[in-house]
């Protein structure tokens, strides 16, 4: 059957089970756009190209499956680089396609042409450039095999205009042939004994998961492997979710999980930080060591041997010194010592770990977190508190960068892995909403809501419209303290108090401004307002932005300054 690249286009994305593309027209994809309608797929009309990678990042983190966007040629496709970076750090898999001029101008400066390939080479996990329609279905197979496989990742496929415009006979291949990629899926049995060997000996263990035991769905086998162990488990920001922090008792209250130290690193809990710096054997299961995580390297973890499962073999040994290194699938390698603790086993585990536990514990009570109710002043830890108390496991939580990020790591319990969106590799201001878009079109029936910062809304604020147009009802709660928080934050600590640039007293009226958009806007002054003014976001089922106006003075702790131990946090 003679096709049009633009129709290959669409019969590949089929087959590939794409259900939504986000998007945003322009010249070099035209022809693309002509073709759409007679196609049975969904597509989401972006205001902002950066919103529509991350749509598709907020879709694939959410569903696990590879989230696809769509835009053109030149500023459209540079639009996105923010969104494939963001990506790429946290390893999300996704597709990107490009228009691109045709190939005749390509290196003649043309009209909206950029060498995207090139630009973004060092954030991508595969591009392409298609310069010949009978390349085109191949490519597209392996821009999505590529994307989920191993270490998954975005990859751009750049279509140049007359290549989408030329026909060829169609026909997708069965098949990738790709054979300088072989990612290790299966570990070596080897080293999976070596490393039950360590455990099942150790004193003081402590578990350290990361976004990759989500990516492998593997929260279970994590969960379980901690009970057999009785091993104390913190992850990090990614990782959230991969461990149920809370857990449900008969009577259906919400209980924590006796075994949750909570997140570690910069903004960790004391408990989390002091088990990390005093365990013998430290278990890393898809986390990467992210300077965010260890401070000072040379300070990290300094009495454990190190266990480290990880699917991609240069993130091993890559920061810190690893004992034990397990390459492959996060999920099969815990599966497989899973059988091997069945059938070995750890004789009175409850009563070996106990002195461990009770220290533990201690930490938990000497500095558990906390913060200071004064008055009717609205604290933004209580709003993040709130709002875990008032939704359930299904909710999804996106969040954008900053304070409002860190406070929602530390007061809303995760307990589901895919609950929690956020960039964390990157940092991405900007990226909570549209995230939180993607996310409620896989689930339309799903509670969202996007945990904002008063700056970082401002960043992709404008797909607020696509939400009305799209009937996505997602929620937005600002904590708006009128600042740059983080950034105000470490001129407090560290720079003299020298607020220069983080003042955001100049900032729109974000009810008026929602309802411009046809949002509902509300808005909370006063603590008592907070769960009511929530009730009532809840119960519409549209848009609606909450301001919550609140207090400017508070800051993310515990915190480790930079380039510390990460026990010598500050903990006021
Ligand atoms: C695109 C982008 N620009 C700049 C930064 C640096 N940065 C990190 S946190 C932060 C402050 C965020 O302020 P706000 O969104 O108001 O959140 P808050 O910290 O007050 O919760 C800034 C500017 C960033 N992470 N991303």
């Amino acid at each position: 059957m003679k096709l049009s690249g633009a129709q290959i286009f669409f019969e590949c994305l089929k087959q590939e089970g794409v259900e939504v593309i986000f998007g945003f027209p322009g010249g070099a994809v035209i022809d693309i756009y002509h073709e759409m309608p007679k196609h049975d797929i969904r597509h989401i009309l972006v205001r902002h190209e950066q919103g529509a990678a991350h749509m598709a990042d907020g879709y694939a983190r959410a569903t696990g499956r590879v989230g696809v966007c769509l835009v053109t040629s030149g500023p459209g496709a540079t639009n996105t680089v923010t969104g494939i970076a963001t990506a790429y750090m946290d390893s999300v898999p996704m597709v990107v396609f490009t228009g691109q001029v045709p190939t005749a101008l390509i290196g003649n400066d043309a009209f909206q042409e950029v060498d995207i390939v090139g630009i973004t080479r060092p954030c991508t996990k595969h591009n392409y450039l298609v310069k010949d329609v009978n390349d085109l279905a191949r490519v597209i197979k392996e821009a999505f095999y590529l994307a989920r496989t191993g270490r998954p990742g975005p990859v751009l496929v750049d279509l140049p205009k007359d290549v989408i415009q030329a026909v060829t006979e169609f026909r997708y291949p069965k098949k990738v042939n790709l054979p300088g990629y072989r990612p290790t899926v299966d570990p070596h049995m080897g080293q999976v004994t070596r490393a039950w060997n360590l455990l099942k000996s150790a004193k003081r263990p402590v578990i350290y998961a990361g976004g990759g035991v989500i990516s492998a769905e593997a929260g279970g086998e994590l969960t379980r492997i901690a009970e057999v162990l009785q091993a104390p488990v913190t992850t990090t920001l990614m990782g959230l979710g991969s461990f149920p922090a809370v857990v449900r008792d008969a009577s259906g209250e919400r209980k924590p999980h006796p075994l949750w130290l909570g997140m570690l690193g910069m903004h960790g809990t004391f408990r989390a930080n002091m088990a990390v710096q005093d365990a013998d054997v430290l278990f890393a299961v898809g986390a990467r060591f992210d300077d965010r995580v260890t401070g000072k390297i040379s300070g990290f973890a300094p009495n454990a041997k190190i266990i480290h499962i990880d699917v991609d073999p240069t993130s091993i040994s890559k920061n810190v010194s690893v004992h034990v290194p397990i390459v492959g699938d996060c999920k099969k390698a815990l599966q497989k010592l899973l059988e091997l603790a069945e059938s070995d086993g750890i004789p009175n585990v409850g009563e070996l770990r106990m002195p461990w536990l009770e220290q533990i514990g201690k930490w938990r009570e000497t500095y558990p977190l906390v913060y200071k109710q004064e008055g009717e002043e609205i604290k933004p830890q209580y709003v993040v508190e709130t709002i875990f108390n008032l939704c359930g496991e299904d909710t999804i939580i996106t969040t954008e960068v900053g304070q409002n990020q860190m406070w929602t790591a530390q007061y809303y319990h995760f307990s589901r892995p895919r609950s929690l969106l956020t960039s964390g590799g990157l940092g991405t201001m900007g990226y909570g909403l549209p995230a939180a878009l993607g996310a409620q079109a896989a689930f339309p029936d799903r509670l969202v809501i996007d945990i904002a910062g008063d700056g970082s809304i401002q960043m992709n604020i404008q797909e607020l419209m696509t939400a009305v147009c799209y009937n996505l009802p997602v929620k937005v709660a600002i904590l708006n303290n009128r600042f740059l928080g983080m950034v105000r934050q470490w001129q407090e600590l560290f720079y003299e108090r020298n607020y220069c640039a983080t003042c955001l007293d100049e900032s729109p009226d974000f009810v008026k401004l929602a309802e411009a958009y046809g949002a509902v806007g509300l808005r909370a002054v006063k603590q008592s307002e907070v769960e009511p003014v929530l009730r009532e976001a809840f119960s519409v089922p549209r848009p609606v932005l909450i301001d919550f106006m609140v207090n400017p003075e508070e800051g993310v702790y515990p915190m480790v300054p930079a380039g510390k131990d990460i026990s010598e946090m500050l903990l006021v």
